[in-house]
């Protein structure tokens, strides 16, 4: 069936694609890049299964988006999890598991021979996934496809990032998240997923800005580095909710955040963004955070704004080991709905 023959209101079958749709990796326009990897992950285990998690839920969604119908015809399509990469996040994270808990005791990896190996396999493990979603991603764009990724820990998205800005140019980071991500190399892990926009700016020179929102669990590292680097610029959440306090309106602060980025627009949703109460299995949680309607009204202003969405992932979707009826899923498939729409959207005006 071609998609644009979908029924859309009839139920979603789970032979199909995601969202119920009868897509594939030919036919689809935007193809979502699973990727269940979760090495470094510091606090709690889980966002590997978030793809397939997200997938599950996908079903029940109804497809009518009002600020933009019918895009889905474009075809949205997840391909298979890739098995490689799920033996490769098995094996390292129990490797990482040894590490992070040596260090918790006050101890040194560097002290440890076996520990120092691990880390290193670690390392070189987490640039060959990179390296992999670069080429993945390139090979996609060079067939017309548009790419995005769902984790996943918040570390995966480097090599489409990087993908990305080989075949738009310039573009801005809009990350929405309560973490900053840019300790260097945590724990020792260069490739971490408290570091992913450390290495960003680091390795990705067509990032020229970017635009964090709702950061509220930082160290004072990163704190420096976000008050000494231009092409940094931070919504804290402590003085989102302030201005809110005083008077000012969302659509205010909306406007404000929206200022500060560029033409080209790569959003990076790290889900505990959110309030946890939508997301309460993800890896770190920290109270505070936006309302899922807030995070959509904000993309719908980056549409309306005339920017284009050059390409976005959502990651750290958990639903813990094992809650089947956690809320994370549910709210992740509706979250990933919601910017395939806007992304169509933005490039259907670019
Ligand atoms: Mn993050």
């Amino acid at each position: 069936m071609a998609i644009t023959d979908f029924d859309t209101n009839s139920i979603g079958l789970a032979s199909n694609n995601i969202f119920g749709l009868p897509s594939t990796e030919d036919n689809a326009k935007l193809i979502l890049l699973p990727i269940p990897w979760e090495v470094t992950v510091s606090y709690r285990n889980g966002t590997a299964k978030g793809p397939e998690k997200i997938k599950e839920s996908s079903y029940q969604i109804d497809l009518c988006d009002v600020d933009a119908m019918n895009f889905w015809s474009e075809g949205y399509f997840m391909p298979e999890l890739d098995r490689e990469i799920i033996k490769k996040n098995d094996f390292l994270r129990h490797c990482a598991e040894l590490i992070i808990s040596n260090l918790s005791e006050g101890g040194a990896t560097c002290d440890n021979a076996q520990l120092q190996k691990k880390l290193e396999q670690i390392n070189l493990g987490c640039i060959d996934l990179n390296e992999w979603i670069f080429r993945r991603a390139s090979e996609l764009y060079a067939k017309g496809k548009y790419v995005a990724l769902v984790g996943g820990d918040h570390s995966t998205p480097l090599g489409l990032m990087k993908a990305a800005g080989k075949h738009f140019g310039e573009f801005g980071i809009l990350q929405i998240d309560a973490h900053a991500d840019l300790r260097n190399a945590y724990e020792g892990f260069t490739y971490s997923h408290a570091s992913i926009m450390f290495n960003v700016l680091k390795e990705v020179p067509e990032m020229s800005k970017l635009v964090q929102v709702g950061i509220r669990d930082f160290c004072d590292e990163e704190y420096e580095l976000i008050q000494s680097n231009p092409r940094i610029k931070t919504f804290f959440d402590h003085d989102i909710k302030e201005r809110e306090y005083e008077g000012e309106t969302w659509k205010q602060i909306c406007d404000d955040i929206i200022s500060q980025l560029p033409q080209q627009v790569y959003i990076s949703f790290d889900i505990d963004g959110l309030d946890p109460k939508l997301c309460s299995n993800t890896g770190t949680p920290v109270q505070g955070g936006f309302e899922a309607e807030q995070i959509q009204y904000l993309f719908r202003k980056v549409v309306d704004s005339g920017r284009r969405i050059i390409a976005f992932d959502l990651n750290e979707v958990s639903c813990g080991e094992d809650s089947q009826d956690a809320i994370d899923a549910n709210v992740g498939a509706r979250i990933l709905y919601r910017m395939c729409n806007m992304f169509m959207k933005s490039n259907a005006n670019a």
